[in-house]
């Protein structure tokens, strides 16, 4: 069976796991910490030699990289839907899909600047404490970030979804960094200046397992007042694990019967 290694509260993470929970592809969902179990030598050795998060293990194709096993799952399966097998419509998501990574990733600056301060107890990090323990980021990612939802807006004024009429794994991808940063989620982005933007995001909440797929936003809740420190980063984590398991599980028997 497909083993998916991360954590729920990792935007790359969720992107791999609503895809499958939304295909109904069963998959053993493995907690691997970005800090610890995926650092471990084992990890590093065996599954990921950048230490990162997602990773899988497909009947022993072992595969990183968020965007590349979204591909590779869409290809295995033929969900062509997600990942079209017109040639046009296939280049507008990949087009999306590499600007992704250095503009529409810089959201979760905004993500990370506001939680880790809030859940370690510092009220006025400087610069270096931000350096050493919030996701780095560009130095213009403020102008990257306006930027990028401009284009991003642009684009959903011109089709419902990113890559035209029908949702695709860019939406997947770009979901898991503006649908967390809602005021109603994380509470750290406004998305007011960009009305296209607040259309699709309304329209992606009705893709099947959204809720269970996202379950940790509402467990961790606003970044800006996260209270009881680690241990509900930690606890939160393992509830929205818990719940994504159950589910994948309930599917696989269901697809069983
Ligand atoms: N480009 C990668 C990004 C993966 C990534 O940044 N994952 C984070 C967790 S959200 C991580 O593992 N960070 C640990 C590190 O950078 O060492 C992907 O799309 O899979």
């Amino acid at each position: 069976m497909l083993r998916i290694y991360g954590v729920p509260n990792s935007q790359p993470v969720r992107a791999v796991v609503w895809t499958c929970l939304m295909k109904k592809l069963p998959f053993e969902f493995v907690m691997t910490s970005q800090n610890r179990a995926a650092k471990t030598p084992q990890y590093l050795a065996e599954v990921n030699p950048r230490g990162t998060i997602p990773a899988i293990d497909d009947d022993t194709l072992v595969l990183w990289e968020s965007h590349a096993i979204l591909i590779y799952l869409c290809e295995k399966h033929g969900w062509n839907d997600l990942w079209p097998d017109d040639l046009y419509k296939r280049a507008q998501v990949n087009q999306y899909l590499h600007f992704h990574h250095r503009n529409t990733r810089e959201l979760v600056v905004h993500w990370s600047r506001r939680l880790w301060p809030s859940v370690f107890g510092v009220s006025n990090p400087d610069a270096s404490w931000l350096r050493r323990n919030t996701f780095a980021g560009m130095e213009n990612n403020q102008e990257i970030v306006s930027q990028c939802l401009t284009i991003i807006n642009g684009m959903l004024g011109e089709n419902a979804y990113l890559a035209g009429d029908g949702l695709t794994i860019a939406d997947i991808s770009a979901y898991e960094e503006l649908g967390q940063n809602q005021p109603k989620y994380a509470n750290c982005t406004s998305f007011e200046p960009y009305p296209h933007i607040e259309r699709w995001l309304l329209a992606m909440e009705q893709v099947p397992a959204h809720n269970v797929a996202h379950a940790v936003w509402r467990l961790i809740g606003d970044v800006n007042k996260v209270e009881g420190g680690m241990q509900k980063i930690a606890d939160a984590n393992k509830q929205a694990a818990r719940q994504i398991q159950e589910e994948s599980a309930r599917q696989g028997i269901a697809g069983r019967t």
